[in-house]
């Protein structure tokens, strides 16, 4: 509750080793501490907005009826010779021996365990489908690590993974996470564009990239402009409207590098609606009907048949997104973060006056406290002896939302209340939890 009670160790000044903007304010504001090259450690300020990230992820996956299981993050590299992709993953995938001499690895991806569970587990068409999804940290051995918890080998990454009887229903699930994804997107304040993708060391022929424009994204992407207008509210769960909504974005050319065709592009996209831009790849779903579950042997039973079942997998970049909310909120001008309130590290800063002499503020700043706690808004006090103006600095550039001011003019009734980037405002204590708590979602 109390900010001098925090493990937040703030630099002065920008570190030199960083190059994005991200990586610098996460390092200076003491969100993240380097162990070695690209693994890091969550201190409380960037662990708590991760948690409350995974929070709304969470809620989205539950939302279509996705369930949650915990996997390992150490598997065992059977499955993965069963599959194929033992040899082709490359050096990217850290392998391990343990005292048995047995190979095991850190798990990059999750879709021969998760393979292996459905096939221990379901045997009957009728349980299909089934969306299973966790929330694990990841390692791929990257080569060139680099701009802090954007490229880095331990990541933090929700894998969800669909289960049907048929590609009819397979593009139902795909279709459902596709919307999920806008939804979850939307939520975390970002314009998330799905864009066709290569499908890479996962596989399939069906994939979109989720990407936000961001100057500083490693993403080269082309695209109609058209696809900022295509609105997702309406659409409900059902095969029709997901249908339909899929249609309406894939009726624009947009697309990564490695899929751009500029004789395409120059046919398809009026110039004056072409866009060539960096974006930051946020989520990235697949759609590979039986290429696990048939070297797997997962299957189900289908009027006396055995079919293999259809599978797609479906990840967002939990650890990643910390960053990229960063690059893609960041005010230039006045040095602040923007968090959305609903991943904020705190929804509300109380800011006394103190000195070594005077201590009222700080006891008054207790009473506010305690009501908005009661009104379940998550709040820190300033009671360090800085001046009033570096303390504003500090969480101005941190991004709490809303300050409270208690000065030296602070009087009971009505306190200085000031959303960052605004201009300060006197109001009643209740008429401040009624804002903060409206703009939640
Ligand atoms: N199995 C599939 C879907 S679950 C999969 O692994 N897809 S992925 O490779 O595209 O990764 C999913 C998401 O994880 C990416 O969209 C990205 O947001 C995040 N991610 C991937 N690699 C890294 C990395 N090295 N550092 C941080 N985040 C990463």
């Amino acid at each position: 509750m109390f900010f001098s009670n925090l493990l937040v160790p703030i630099l002065k000044n920008n570190p030199s080793e960083a190059k994005i903007k991200s990586h610098k304010l996460m390092l200076r504001t003491g969100m993240i501490k380097q162990s070695s090259a690209g693994i890091y450690s969550w201190l409380p300020l960037g662990f708590k907005i991760m948690k409350k990230i995974e929070n709304i992820v969470r809620e989205e996956q539950n939302r279509i009826n996705a369930q949650e299981i915990l996997m390992p993050t150490i598997q065992s590299s059977d499955i993965w010779k069963e599959s194929g992709r033992y040899e082709d993953y490359g050096e990217e995938m850290l392998r391990i021996t343990d005292r048995q001499k047995r190979e095991m690895l850190y798990g990059p991806t999750n879709e021969e365990l998760v393979t292996d569970i459905f096939r221990n587990s379901i045997k009957s068409y009728k349980s299909l489908p089934q969306l299973l999804y966790h929330i694990q940290w990841k390692f791929r051995d990257e080569l060139r690590p680099r701009f802090g918890i954007m490229r880095c080998r331990e990541f933090y990454m929700k894998d969800a993974y669909s289960f049907d009887l048929n590609d009819d229903e397979g593009e139902y699930s795909y279709n459902k996470f596709f919307l999920s994804y806008l939804k979850l997107f939307k939520r975390l304040d970002l314009k998330a564009i799905p864009m066709a993708a290569d499908t890479g060391p996962i596989g399939g022929n069906l994939s979109h990239e989720f990407i936000i424009l961001a100057e500083t994204g490693e993403s080269k992407i082309y695209t109609d402009k058209n696809i900022f207008e295509v609105n997702h509210q309406n659409c409900e769960i059902n095969k029709i409207s997901l249908e339909n909504l899929r249609k309406n974005f894939d009726k624009y050319y947009a697309v990564t590098d490695e899929k751009y065709n500029k004789i395409e592009f120059d046919k398809l996209v009026k110039k004056e609606d072409q866009l060539e831009t960096k974006g930051i790849e946020v989520g990235h779903i697949f759609y590979f009907g039986d290429k696990y579950s048939k070297p797997m042997n997962a299957s189900v039973d289908y009027d006396g048949k055995k079919v293999f079942v259809k599978m797609g997998s479906y990840g967002v970049g939990v650890s990643r997104l910390v960053g990229a909310i960063i690059e893609a909120k960041f005010d230039e001008k006045n040095e602040n973060m923007i968090w959305p309130i609903n991943v904020a590290p705190y929804e509300c800063v109380i800011i006394p006056l103190i000195s070594k002499s005077d201590k009222t503020n700080l006891e008054k700043s207790m009473k506010v406290f305690n009501k908005l706690k009661e009104n379940k808004i998550d709040t820190i006090i300033d009671n360090t002896e800085e001046n009033f103006s570096s303390k504003m600095k500090k969480f101005n550039l941190i991004g709490v939302p809303y300050q409270i001011l208690l000065g030296k003019k602070t009087d009971d009734d009505m306190l200085e209340f000031k959303k960052v980037g605004e201009e300060s405002v006197k109001l009643k204590i209740d008429e401040i939890i009624k804002i903060i708590n409206s703009k939640k979602n």
